[in-house]
């Protein structure tokens, strides 16, 4: 629901100012003529441009086939393969460039041409094709931030087997679902990476999900975090599991040719949390996501061949897909990719690695700049690097942390892009082009081009463009880099984004429009600020989670009688989960908070632990008996309570306060 009294929110929105891009950075970047939002208001046909910057097979019919919305065709007819676009066709000019640029958390460096990315792609596509893959099987990844990872992906799109990569952070039974939902024969793992100084055992997770999974997985592919040297904890399952290393000793094929893909054959599912406790597989097509992945990448990135770009972002996202793998290996440039965690073994490790690579380019998170911000400008001492460029993405920046990263990461002469989108739109939709419109501290910027967003209310109705009012977020047209489905469920994918504000019994395309989840202002300078979810996922640290998700993981608890899952807001994270929890009758408290942890642990992943656990009596419930979870949301972040009359005991929440504070 959105806040019904706008008045006041507009008046906590601090006064901004406008910064413009540099005029060095302007001369040089890949679009500063205004025209192209003219052009990609020819629409749907403005998006030839993005798909003009691939190779193609065969060359689309039509740009966009909107009878049967909301299942949109893009580039209808079109023939292409993503790995001979992020590989292939860059050998005769760039071989010998390199393509991804690995750092290990223990300072080991890996660089991998785009010739040896070719070899080893193709050999890894080999292996998968020995392990019993087929054109269409999707494979489960379950890989940490090692060159297995985009090499696997690569593998897959070369021989047309949809991946579908889960979280390394994820725990076993998180994996068990993505495959059971997936339906994977094959599953590729590590045996382990390092995380602050350890080598995890990593393995192990593949191996219980293989336990707990419904399905029988024939093959599960190890890669070796230190080839020839498995983790000494790692088991290996006689039959079904296989070292990857041996897979390609033993291969005498080198060589697999890319498979001729449809435009709308899947390239990817990436599995993300809605509003359900069961995850749903956002299906991505191969032509219109590359195309709107490369076009974004060149267009708001800024990225260029001779570039060398960071995206400090983990694979298993979805922003490590399109703006790490895809975007810039399509566009030929230099991605940087990095196992650590950013305050290891100390504090300026981000910096050492930009200076180290002369990194042009940076892409991180708001929650990373914060975290930044809290470490001090001293860590950046004596770091030589400078930043063209730098991004942030995943959830609202505000100024304060903008401000920051801006004057003491960006010197003061960098453009910041603030850009908004989501799994499911596989490409940013809300951003500046950087060379074009001046930075805004705090909101996200325009539509990109092509894009039509719009703010709606409760009931469905437009709030006036440019009024300022918040509203739910919506967008009203297609795009190429929209999600095909919910992975074998369409009418899911109906019900999650285009129910609310559509006509569903119509075949005419205007009636649909695509639901985000957000809530959003459109201020008077076309601007859009984007406002954080409104229904009920959170963003944590940037990483989406369900608060379903999380209530059915604590629910299993078994002394838990009821449990809701609300969020906090954090000063460093954005959000944390709170949990409030009614016991059954008669059991003892004591060690429940770590059960519940545990549970969470169990079911999602470390990633996703509570911020705090409450006990109490009884939850705040209608007189039907529905949980009200805004009262314990107001609770948490210390807001007035507002109206508790519909309560069936109006007294509920002034308990919980008052057991809070004592
Ligand atoms: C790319 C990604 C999507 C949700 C989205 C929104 C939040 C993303 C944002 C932002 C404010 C931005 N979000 N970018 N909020 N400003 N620039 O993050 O995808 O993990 O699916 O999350 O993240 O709430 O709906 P995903």
């Amino acid at each position: 629901m959105v806040d019904d009294d706008n008045s006041e929110l507009e008046a906590r929105l601090p006064d901004q100012d406008y910064y413009r891009p540099p005029p060095e950075f302007v001369g040089q970047a890949n679009v500063s003529d205004p025209a192209i939002y003219d052009r990609f208001e020819d629409f749907p046909e403005g998006f030839e441009e993005y798909a003009e910057l691939l190779e193609w097979e065969s060359r689309w019919d039509e740009v966009l086939d909107d009878s049967n919305p909301p299942f949109y065709e893009w580039f209808v007819d079109g023939e292409l393969n993503a790995s001979y676009n992020c590989i292939d066709r860059h050998l005769d000019e760039r071989k010998n460039q390199t393509a991804l640029l690995w750092e290990g958390e223990d300072g080991e460096q890996r660089n991998i041409t785009y010739q040896d990315l070719y070899r080893e792609v193709n050999k890894m596509a080999a292996a998968l094709e020995d392990a019993g893959v087929e054109e269409d099987d999707v494979v489960t990844l379950h890989l940490p931030m090692l060159p297995a990872l985009p090499i696997t992906m690569l593998a897959c799109a070369r021989i047309g087997a949809p991946h579908s990569e889960v979280f390394a952070g994820f725990s076993a039974q998180a994996l068990a679902d993505r495959i059971d939902d997936a339906g994977s024969d094959v599953v590729v793992t590590a045996d382990g990476y390092y995380r602050r100084g350890d080598l995890l055992n990593h393995k192990e997770k593949a191996d219980e999900a293989c336990e707990l999974a419904e399905k029988d997985v024939d093959k599960v592919l190890v890669w070796e975090r230190h080839e020839g040297e498995l983790h000494p904890d790692a088991e290996l399952e006689e039959g079904r599991d296989v070292l990857v290393s041996e897979l390609l000793a033993n291969n005498e094929r080198t060589r697999v040719d890319p498979v001729t893909r449809d435009a709308e054959d899947p390239l990817f599912l990436m599995y993300t949390s809605g509003t359900t406790g069961k995850p749903k597989g956002c299906q991505h097509r191969t032509g219109g996501y590359l195309a709107y992945a490369t076009g974004t990448s060149k267009y708001v990135l800024d990225i260029k061949p001779e570039d060398t770009y960071w995206c400090a972002a983990d694979i298993g996202w979805i922003t490590g897909h399109t703006y790490i793998v895809y975007g810039p290996l399509s566009l030929g440039t230099t991605s940087v990719m990095f196992e650590g965690a950013p305050d290891h073994p100390h504090k300026s490790r981000i910096w050492e690695i930009a200076e180290k690579y002369d990194v042009d380019i940076f892409h991180t998170s708001p929650t990373a700049v914060r975290q930044f911000m809290k470490w001090g400008e001293e860590y950046l001492e004596g770091y030589d690097f400078d930043f063209r460029h730098m991004t942030t993405v995943g959830e609202p920046i505000q100024p304060e942390a903008w401000n920051w990263y801006y004057e003491h990461i960006g010197d003061s002469d960098a453009v910041i892009v603030d850009t908004w989108w989501q799994t499911e739109t596989g490409g940013h939709l809300i951003t500046n082009l950087p060379a074009l419109d001046d930075m805004k501290p705090g909101s996200a910027g325009k539509p990109a081009p092509g894009i039509q967003p719009a703010i709606y209310d409760d009931r469905g109705d437009e709030i006036e463009p440019a009024s300022g009012r918040a509203g739910n977020l919506v967008i009203e047209r297609p795009w190429p880099g929209m999600l095909q489905t919910v992975y074998g469920d369409d009418d899911r994918f109906i019900d999650e984004y285009w129910r609310d504000f559509s006509e569903t019994d119509s075949d005419d395309p205007e009636d649909w429009v695509y639901k985000t989840g957000d809530g959003a202002v459109h201020a008077q300078d076309g601007y859009f600020r984007i406002l954080g979810r409104l229904d009920d996922v959170m963003n944590v640290a940037g990483h989406r989670l369900g608060t379903m998700e999380l209530e059915s993981a604590v629910s299993e608890v078994e002394e838990v009688a009821e449990a809701a899952v609300v969020s906090r807001n954090d000063p460093e994270k954005g959000e944390v989960p709170d949990v409030y929890v009614t016991l059954r009758e008669g059991v003892d408290p004591g060690g429940i908070e770590d059960k519940i942890v545990a549970a969470v642990e169990r079911d999602i992943g470390k990633f996703a632990r509570p911020n705090a656990i409450v006990i109490v009596d009884d939850l705040p419930k209608t007189r039907s008996g529905k949980i009200m979870r805004r009262l314990l949301e107001n609770i948490s972040n210390d807001d007035d309570l507002g109206d508790t009359t519909t309560l069936r005991d109006p007294s509920v929440p002034e308990r919980i306060r008052d057991q809070l504070q004592d």
